[in-house]
């Protein structure tokens, strides 16, 4: 069997974007593949974070992953600070990775730029290894992430190759060279925020009403949807450049539901923006509903941290078997361990 890593950052509450762009589709996935799937709380500490909060987030996260459907008994899930192997492994990767390979890194010029590169942290410089370790240690063969990963996998891929070749001995697998895997844009591999739709949804955006968190009441999710900016023609149609906002909300419509976007758009043809609006509104409450009940009764309970606690141990014995293979390879420590 295949196996399928991917990791999602408890810095905030998950978004319908994170739902569309990743966690829809670990649940279809853990069908076919083995699968990890990670709270990455190493990577949410690379900015600032409430250390109160960043406790429940990890919790509220671990229990979202559950509540959509993804089945313990089927994937493995986990926080990335309870496996420490992947710390030890970005290590070794951030000493076979280039400066410049890093500064290039887009998100690293998003997010430094807006507080200026020399007060952000060197994690957040560094994120990217820490992300290849997460990959490499599982023998991961695919990687379910949103359209703003691609870079980072790219790198991923870089590295797999470059260490192999540094490394491996004759004939020897060293490293598993991962694929990415990426919904098309127009199937939610980018949901954009709803203030401002040229920009990516974000959980730890700092205008609240550019997102839907997956835990946000009927009411706030009605409120957020009929504020989300449009523009001034009136007609529903798919068109990223001059219709964004429209483009966008037809996209979590057509997510959400079995309807293609042309058919939505059929649907709509004689209707006006606040019919839709309301319509699509109705679409996300009755998708997030049921989350949110199975999510309320998880959250306190003793199974969550059971599952937990099983997670880390099955996921250390993987990444441990990796980690060791890498100290090897490199030459560290007095002699090869198996
Ligand atoms: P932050 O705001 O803290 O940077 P984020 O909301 O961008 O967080 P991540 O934890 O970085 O979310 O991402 C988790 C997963 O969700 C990744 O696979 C990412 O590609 C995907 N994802 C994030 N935002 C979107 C989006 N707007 N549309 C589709 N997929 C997304
Ligand atoms: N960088 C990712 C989160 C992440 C991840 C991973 C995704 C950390 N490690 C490994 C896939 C595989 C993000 O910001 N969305």
């Amino acid at each position: 069997m295949k196996t399928i890593f991917s990791g999602i950052q408890p810095s905030g509450i998950p978004t319908i974007g994170n739902y569309i762009g990743a966690m829809k589709q670990f649940v279809q996935l853990q069908e076919e593949y083995e699968c990890f799937f990670c709270i990455v709380d190493e990577h949410a500490i690379t900015v600032p974070q409430d250390r109160i909060k960043l406790r429940q987030q990890i919790l509220q996260l671990a229990s979202l992953y559950l509540a959509v459907g993804i089945d313990p008994d089927k994937a493995t899930i986990f926080i990335q600070s309870e496996v420490a192997a992947h710390a030890e492994a970005a290590w070794i990767v951030q000493c076979n990775t280039s400066l410049g390979e890093l500064e290039r890194m887009t998100q690293f010029k998003d997010k430094s730029q807006k507080t200026g590169a020399a007060s952000v942290s060197a994690g957040l410089l560094t994120y990217p290894p820490l992300m290849v370790a997460d990959i490499i240690l599982y023998n991961t063969n695919l990687v379910p992430v949103g359209d703003d990963q691609k870079q980072h996998l790219e790198l991923t891929r870089d590295f797999v190759e470059r260490f192999n070749s540094r490394y491996a001995a004759k004939n020897q697998e060293l490293l598993v060279l991962p694929e990415v895997k990426i919904p098309e844009k127009n199937a939610g591999g980018r949901i954009m925020s709803l203030q401002d739709p040229t920009k990516k949804m974000s959980k730890s955006d700092t205008n609240t009403k550019g997102f839907i968190s997956m835990l946000d009441e009927p009411n706030i999710i009605r409120k957020k949807i009929r504020s989300a900016v449009t523009d001034s023609s009136g007609k529903i149609e798919y068109d990223v450049e001059n219709k964004p906002g429209v483009s966008n909300l037809l996209v979590i419509y057509s997510s959400l539901t079995d309807l293609t976007i042309d058919e939505i758009v059929a649907k709509y043809k004689d209707s006006g923006y606040a019919e839709f609006k309301n319509d699509l509104a109705e679409v996300v409450v009755a998708t997030l509903e049921p989350i949110q009940e199975r999510y309320k009764e998880l959250l306190t309970s003793e199974e969550l941290q059971s599952i937990l606690d099983l997670g880390a141990m099955e996921a250390a014995k993987v990444a441990d078997k990796t980690l060791r293979k890498m100290k090897n390879a490199v030459g560290l420590g007095r002699k090869p361990r198996r």
